[in-house]
């Protein structure tokens, strides 16, 4: 029986404490999209660790973690997790699982992934530049290497270097990358990968058949998702719910309970659309008091109100069963509190988020402005304790978007929560 935990804005909601909470007494934590672009901070027993590429469950005693068929792997990047793990004394023998469909993310995706980024000048992506984007087109044009043709040595050695050879045509010069190199590379990786590689399908039917309680962990969110999300400013993944069938190939019927993460205030990092953006003294707030800073890159992120028209619109995609509203605190000192409630164009309410980039540069945002609680809510545990203002607020967002919340995020800390 599967929980689903998934990003309901611009990602950084906080995924990685709820997916580490709920992981107590789950036998089966996994990744089904996204790779290591994703930056998911845990705060466990006042030590933070941030996982990229492994399940936030990794951290739970007989948790086991897969990283599924839709993520992509960067093998040198998953090797230093690991190790990080042996340096923290966490026992992670037989808990990591890789599934031997998923593709490879190369060094020559990365170096591809920078290129595109300096051709598209201005209107340039902000991607992680961890080649996620070139390794997603590989698969999907089918020159991709995927984790089993790892193992066999001539093709992965034939493919690689017909690949490079494919960029440099397009790149000529500006492609530095020597394949030789690479392939070298992973004649030392092959046998240290292999104990990690299962085939994702028998294990899942099992799981799903013998009814093991499953924990997914979306990467990244809705409104980067490639089908749903700002196009083109978004991953090239189904950071939805969608992307938890194509990635792990469980049955619908087998998920028990979608969560959204949303944040309390909304941000983003890299370019692209950001109705509630406040580019004044308020998001400088936001991004100082929530230490707004990317996970993986270290860039800063970009900082404004909560957006509710995203959060309903991500909720008619994701269908939340309930939501975890995280860092509530961070709004602790706030005299007032906007919340953005509808966009106008052109004299009309618009029914939807906007596909139209242009409709999203030129449309008005409406907010309600809400009363702050002007008191700390830090380590709160109990609804009771709330302050009544962040009980209106978090009613608020229930009653807008038709959703209970159900966990209350309160600080870092796993224990810095409110359950209801
Ligand atoms: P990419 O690298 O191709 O996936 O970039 C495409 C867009 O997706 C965004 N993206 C992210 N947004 C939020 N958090 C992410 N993970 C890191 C974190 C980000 C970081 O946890 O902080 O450290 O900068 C993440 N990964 C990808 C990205 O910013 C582009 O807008
Ligand atoms: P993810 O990508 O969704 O897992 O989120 P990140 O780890 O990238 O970013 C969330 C940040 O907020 C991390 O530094 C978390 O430790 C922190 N965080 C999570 N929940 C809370 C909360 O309720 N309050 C505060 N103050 N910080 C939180
Ligand atoms: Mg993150």
């Amino acid at each position: 029986m599967a929980t689903v935990i998934l990003g309901a804005q611009w990602g950084d909601e906080g995924k990685g404490k709820i997916v580490d909470v709920l992981s107590e007494g789950v036998q089966l934590c996994c990744r089904a999209q996204g790779g290591h672009n994703a930056g998911h901070t845990i705060v466990k027993n006042g030590t933070t660790f941030d996982v990229h590429i492994l399940p936030s469950g990794v951290l739970t005693e007989g948790c086991v973690n897969l990283i599924g068929t839709g993520c992509v792997l960067y093998v040198p990047g998953f090797f230093k997790e690991v190790e990080s793990l042996e340096k923290h004394g966490i026992d992670y023998k037989d808990r990591i699982l890789i599934s031997d469909r998923c593709h490879v993310d190369l060094d020559l995706h990365t170096k591809v992934d920078g290129l595109e980024e300096v051709e598209l000048g201005k209107a340039n992506i902000g991607t992680t530049k961890k080649g996620i984007g070139p390794t997603y087109s590989c698969k999907a044009t089918r020159s991709g290497i995927h984790v089993s043709e790892v193992f066999n040595k001539e093709l992965f050695d034939t493919k690689l270097r017909q690949l490079a050879q494919s960029y440099k045509k397009r790149y000529g010069e500006l492609l530095q990358y020597d394949p030789e190199e690479e392939i070298t590379a992973f004649n030392t990786f092959r046998e240290r990968l292999k104990p990690f590689v299962v085939d994702q399908v028998p294990l899942i039917e099992s799981v799903v058949k013998g009814k093991v309680r499953i924990l997914v962990e979306g990467s990244q969110a809705l409104m980067l998702d490639i089908d749903a999300g700002t196009y083109p400013y978004v991953t090239s993944s189904n950071t939805g719910l969608g992307g938890v069938m194509t990635g792990l190939h469980l049955s619908p019927r087998s998920i028990e309970e979608v969560i959204g993460v949303v944040k309390a205030y909304t941000t983003r990092v890299g370019s692209g659309p950001f109705p509630s953006e406040q580019l004044n003294e308020d998001g400088e707030k936001l991004q100082q008091v929530g230490r707004e800073y990317g996970v993986t890159t270290g860039r800063k992120r970009r900082c404004g109100w909560l957006d509710l028209v995203v959060v309903k619109f991500s909720n008619a995609i994701n269908w939340y069963d309930a939501l975890n509203l995280t860092k509530l605190d961070v709004l602790d000192s706030f005299k007032e509190i906007k919340v953005a409630t509808a966009y106008q164009h052109n004299g009309q309410q618009l029914p939807s988020f906007p596909a139209d980039l242009d409709i999203l540069e030129n449309m008005e945002v409406e907010y309600d402005t809400l009363p702050g609680w002007e008191s700390s809510t830090v380590g709160l545990k109990t609804w009771d304790e709330l302050p009544e203002n962040a009980k209106k607020y978090v009613h608020y967002i229930e009653e807008f978007v038709g959703v209970k919340v159900k966990y209350i995020g309160t600080g870092p800390g796993r224990e810095s929560m409110i359950v209801r």
